[in-house]
C-alpha cells in the first residue's frame, strides 16, 4: 500500500508540503539552487540513464542529459549516478526528472540563488541575541522572546561578590549559555567574511530592528557579540571563559530561565581568542566607528600583554559547571592573536611571536578546523597582509601548504558521491566543518585563481542544502524538508510547529547516514553559532555582487 502511494506521489510534482517524500526521493541536489556559471550536479540513488531539467512554471523541458555511473559511494553505502547539468544556465525555478524514478524538489538557477539563504542564516544569528527582546517574522510566523538573562552575571566563582554586567551577545546554541572560545571562531570567521566579501555583504539588507548606528547590517550583528565580549575581560586583561548556569537548563523561553548565571574563571584560550577578535574588529570597524575601533584595539592589547606575562596554557577552572566546556589548548589561539595584532598595528614583537609559532606548526593548514584549532585564521591574515617585514620562507611555505590543503579538498570532493569536500569524516558539528572548508578554499583561489576551488566551496553548500543521502536541507527554514525538530530550547518553547529559521544543524555522525530530525539528539541535531557562521561565510562567497577579492 505504502509503495503504491509512493509511486503515485512520485509521479506528481513533488512539493515541499509532502514531508515524507524527501526521505525516499533518490534524486538529491541542492534544493535551494545553483549559480548559472558554476557546475551543477545531482546525485541519483537509482538506476538512471537520461535525465531532464524541467521548468516549474510551464513544465517545459529545457535541458536533457545523460547520467554517468553507477559509482559506489562507500560512506553512505550507495550506488549513485551523477547527473551533470552545468550547461543549463537559464535562470528560473526547475526540477530534475528521471523517467521511471521521479522528480527532484524544486531549485533555482540564478545569480541571486543564495541571497535569501544568506539573509535567513543572518536572521538566525539575530534570533540568538541575549539580553534583549527579539522579534522577527519569517514565513508568516513570528519568532519572539522578551528580554532575557538581564542579570548576567554573578562573580562568585571569580573571586567577587554580587554581579557585574555581562548582558548581550548571542546564546551559544540550543542552550542559552555564552562561551568566549566558541565566540572566537564564530566572530573570526564572520570578520574574515567581511574582509573577503564586504562589498557584497554591505549590499544585502538584513531583517534587523532599525537603529542609528550607521553601520552596515552585517557589522551591526557582529557588534552585538563584540559588545558583550568586551564585558568578558577582567581588569588584569585575562578573559573569563564563559557565562553559564551551573547545569544546562530546561526547554523553556530564555527569559524564563532565571537560574543564576556566573562568570566562569579565566582561560588562556579565551583570552587569546578575545585578543584576536578585538584586533580584527579594531581594523574592520575603524572606517565606521573609530571610537569603538580604538576601544577594541586597547582591549586586544591589554589581553595580549596579559598573555605575554602568562605564557603557559591555562585551562579555565570549570569544575563547578557541567555545561559546555570548550576546553581547548591555547596554542592556536595565541598564534591567531599575534597575527591579528600585527596586522592591525604593525607591531614587530607580534610579528616575531606569530612567525615563531607558525614555524613551530610547520606552516601547516588544517582541513578540519573549529573552535579548538583556529590557526588557519592567523595564517591567512599573515599570508594576505600587505605589511612589510614578513619572513619570505614562511610566506612561501604557507602558500605551498595552502594550495596543497585546498587541492586535497578538491580531490576529496571529486571522489565523493555527494561531492562532500570533507569526504567520509563525520563528527559532532561536522556540517559546520564542511561549511568552514570554504574559508581555506577561497584563500587558495585568491592566490591561485582556479575554478575548482570556487566550485568545491560551493559543493560544500550544495551538500548542506540537499545533495546528501537524506535529500534534505540541513538548515532550518531553508530548502526542501529542512529540520523541524532541532535541539533548541527557544524553538521548543515557542512551539510554533516550525523552529527558528536560518540554523544549520550539526549533521550526521559518526557515520554518513547517522542523522535523524530528532530534538533530543543533541550530538547531531543541535544548532550552534560556530556552525552557522561557517555557513554564512560559505554563502557570502556566492552572493551576487563582485567583491574586492574576486574582482579581476
Ligand atoms: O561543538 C561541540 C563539540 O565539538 C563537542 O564535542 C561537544 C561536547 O563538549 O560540545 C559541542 O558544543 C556544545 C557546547 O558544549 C554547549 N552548547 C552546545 C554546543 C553544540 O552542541
Ligand atoms: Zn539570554
Amino acid at each position: 500500500m505504502k509503495r503504491i502511494l509512493q509511486k503515485i506521489l512520485g509521479a506528481l510534482a513533488l512539493s515541499a508540503a509532502l514531508p515524507t517524500l524527501a526521505a525516499i526521493n533518490p534524486i538529491r541536489l541542492d534544493t535551494v539552487g545553483y549559480l548559472p556559471e558554476l557546475p551543477k550536479v545531482a546525485s541519483i540513488a537509482a538506476s538512471c540513464t537520461n535525465f531532464q531539467i524541467i521548468r516549474a512554471s510551464d513544465r517545459k523541458i529545457i535541458f536533457s542529459g545523460q547520467a554517468r555511473g553507477p559509482i559506489t559511494n562507500a560512506d553512505t553505502g550507495e550506488n549513485l549516478f551523477l547527473a551533470d547539468f552545468s550547461a543549463c544556465r537559464e535562470p528560473g525555478i526547475f526540477q530534475l526528472e528521471v523517467s521511471g524514478v521521479g522528480r527532484s524538489p524544486t531549485f533555482e538557477i540564478g545569480n541571486r540563488a543564495f541571497t535569501e539563504a544568506y539573509r535567513t542564516t543572518m536572521l538566525g544569528m539575530y534570533l540568538w541575541r541575549c539580553g534583549t527582546a527579539v522579534s522577527a517574522t519569517f514565513d508568516g510566523k513570528t519568532f519572539a522572546h522578551a528580554a532575557c538573562h538581564t542579570n548576567d552575571a554573578r562573580l562568585d566563582f571569580v573571586g567577587g561578590t554580587g554581579a557585574r554586567n555581562a548582558n548581550g551577545g548571542w546564546h551559544d546554541a540550543g542552550d542559552y549559555n555564552k562561551y568566549v572560545v566558541n565566540a572566537g571562531v564564530s566572530v573570526g570567521v564572520l570578520l574574515r567574511a567581511w574582509e573577503d566579501f564586504g562589498g557584497a555583504l554591505a549590499k544585502v539588507k538584513l531583517q534587523l530592528p532599525p537603529d542609528h548606528s550607521g553601520l552596515p547590517d552585517f557589522l551591526r550583528e557582529v557588534k552585538w557579540e563584540l559588545d558583550w565580549l568586551l564585558t568578558m575581560q577582567a581588569p588584569d586583561g585575562s578573559v573569563y571563559h564563559k557565562i553559564s548556569t551551573v547545569r544546562f537548563g530546561a526547554f523553556i523561553f530564555p527569559e524564563a530561565e532565571t537560574a543564576p548565571r556566573y562568570f566562569v574563571p579565566w582561560g588562556s584560550a579565551a583570552t587569546a581568542d578575545f585578543a584576536a577578535m578585538m584586533a580584527m574588529a579594531a581594523r574592520d570597524f575603524q572606517k565606521f566607528d573609530p571610537g569603538f575601533a580604538s576601544q577594541c584595539l586597547a582591549a586586544a592589547q591589554k589581553s595580549y600583554q596579559f598573555l605575554l606575562k602568562n605564557p603557559l596554557n591555562h585551562p579555565a577552572d570549570q569544575s563547578e559547571f557541567s555545561t559546555g566546556t570548550y576546553a581547548v589548548r591555547d596554542r592556536d589561539a595565541r598564534l591567531w592573536a599575534a597575527a591579528e595584532l600585527w596586522e592591525t598595528t604593525g607591531d614587530a614583537d607580534c610579528l616575531r611571536d606569530f612567525e615563531q609559532r607558525a614555524n613551530w606548526a610547520g606552516g601547516q593548514f588544517d582541513v578540519s578546523w573549529d573552535y579548538g584549532n583556529v590557526k588557519n585564521l592567523g595564517e591567512l591574515t599573515y599570508l594576505f597582509s600587505t605589511r612589510n617585514g614578513r619572513d619570505t620562507n614562511l610566506v612561501a611555505t604557507l602558500r605551498r601548504n595552502l594550495i596543497a590543503t585546498a587541492d586535497g579538498m578538491v580531490a576529496t570532493a571529486a571522489a565523493h558521491g555527494y561531492a562532500r569536500p570533507l569526504g567520509d569524516r563525520y563528527s559532532w558539528g561536522g556540517n559546520g566543518t564542511v561549511a568552514r572548508l570554504a574559508v581555506v578554499l577561497h584563500a587558495a583561489e585568491k592566490i591561485s585563481p582556479q575554478s575548482a576551488y570556487r566550485a568545491t566551496a560551493l559543493d560544500a553548500v550544495h551538500y548542506l542544502l540537499g545533495r546528501n543521502s537524506f535529500g534534505r536541507s540541513f538548515v532550518t527554514g531553508i530548502g526542501f524538508e529542512p529540520p523541524l525538530h532541532p535541539h533548541d530550547r527557544f524553538s521548543a518553547a515557542l512551539n510554533l510547529g516550525v523552529p527558528c529559521p536560518g540554523r544549520l544543524v550539526g549533521g550526521p555522525q559518526p557515520h554518513a547516514n547517522d542523522w535523524q530530525d530528532l530534538e533530543r539528539d543533541y550530538t547531531r541535531n543541535e544548532i550552534a553559532i560556530n556552525w552557522n557562521t561557517a555557513l554564512i561565510y560559505a554563502l557570502a562567497e556566492f552572493l551576487p555582487a563582485k567583491t574586492a577579492a574576486n574582482q579581476k
